[in-house]
């Protein structure tokens, strides 16, 4: 049996074409699959659920939740961490899909194998107004507040946020916006040594080896999806990362 393991889509009507190819990969692959997570940023952004009710807006999400209730409905199990694009997934899309919430980090048992996943936000420590900005957005009274206004004034607050993200991106180092090595070794030894941390969120792909206390660990960072996707396969021999051809 194989689970995939994904991240960091950034579906939104603008990229017509990473949606089709996400559509054709789940019922080519992902339907013989076992399961699949999506470990965040699966939208561009994420506003509420009743986007999927919107005249305008709702009919872009679709195609999206229909294979993926599809999938559901063949028995593939289906997961859903949140990024920071989309941390207002909330349960009314996720029992339309078929999507069970994880928490973030969730700790996966598979083949002997113990696999942290998150989405990876968390563990930027150096980007210190990220990490303001992430304390105000999950915190569920500001949620709460948010979600009441009208979706017309949070699609806005959403496209402010995108602009002043790309703005202040535009200033930082990589190695800033990277996970910071300390803050990766403490959730590393919070859950006591798993052998694989597999994250998304930077867009940096790769597999890191290190070291915790003594104990050898492996960093598996997904990619984006663009022209090509890097996500993860899992079954009981490996885990690997694959490096999906979209176009
Ligand atoms: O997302 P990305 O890759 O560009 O950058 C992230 C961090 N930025 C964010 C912000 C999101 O992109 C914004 C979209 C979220 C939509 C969610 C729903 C609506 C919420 C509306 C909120 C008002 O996550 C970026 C990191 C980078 O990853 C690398 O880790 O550096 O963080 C920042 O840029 C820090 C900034 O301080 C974020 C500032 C957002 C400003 C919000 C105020 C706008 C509203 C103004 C209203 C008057
Ligand atoms: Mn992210």
């Amino acid at each position: 049996m194989t689970t995939w393991i994904i991240s960091d889509l950034h579906l939104s009507a603008q990229r017509p074409a990473v949606t089709q190819a996400f559509l054709h990969w789940l019922q080519t692959t992902v339907a013989r699959a076992d399961a699949l997570y999506i470990l965040g940023d699966f939208f561009e952004v994420w506003v509420g659920d009743d986007v999927l009710e919107d005249v305008q807006h709702g009919a872009d999400f679709l195609p999206i939740v229909q294979a993926l209730r599809a999938l559901f409905e063949r028995g593939v199990h289906l997961y859903f961490m949140h990024g920071n694009r989309d941390f207002l997934i909330g349960e009314t899309i996720a029992q339309t899909c078929g999507l069970q919430l994880l928490h973030d980090p969730t700790l996966l048992e598979y083949a002997g194998k113990r696999i942290l996943l998150s989405h990876g936000d968390a563990l930027c420590t150096d980007d210190v107004a990220y990490q303001q900005f992430r304390v105000q957005v999950r915190d569920l009274q500001w949620q709460k507040a948010f979600l009441a206004q009208p979706l017309a004034a949070r699609l806005a607050f959403a496209d402010q946020a995108r602009s002043q993200s790309a703005q202040n991106k535009a200033m930082q180092t990589l190695e800033i916006m990277d996970v910071n090595v300390d803050a990766v070794a403490d959730l590393i030894r919070k859950y006591d040594y798993p052998e694989i941390l597999l994250h998304g969120h930077t867009h940096r792909p790769g597999v890191h080896q290190l070291q915790v206390d003594g104990h050898t660990c492996e960093r598996m960072v997904l990619g984006d999806w663009h022209d090509h996707a890097i996500c993860a396969r899992l079954d009981q021999q490996a885990l690997q990362l694959i490096d999906l051809p979209l176009a």
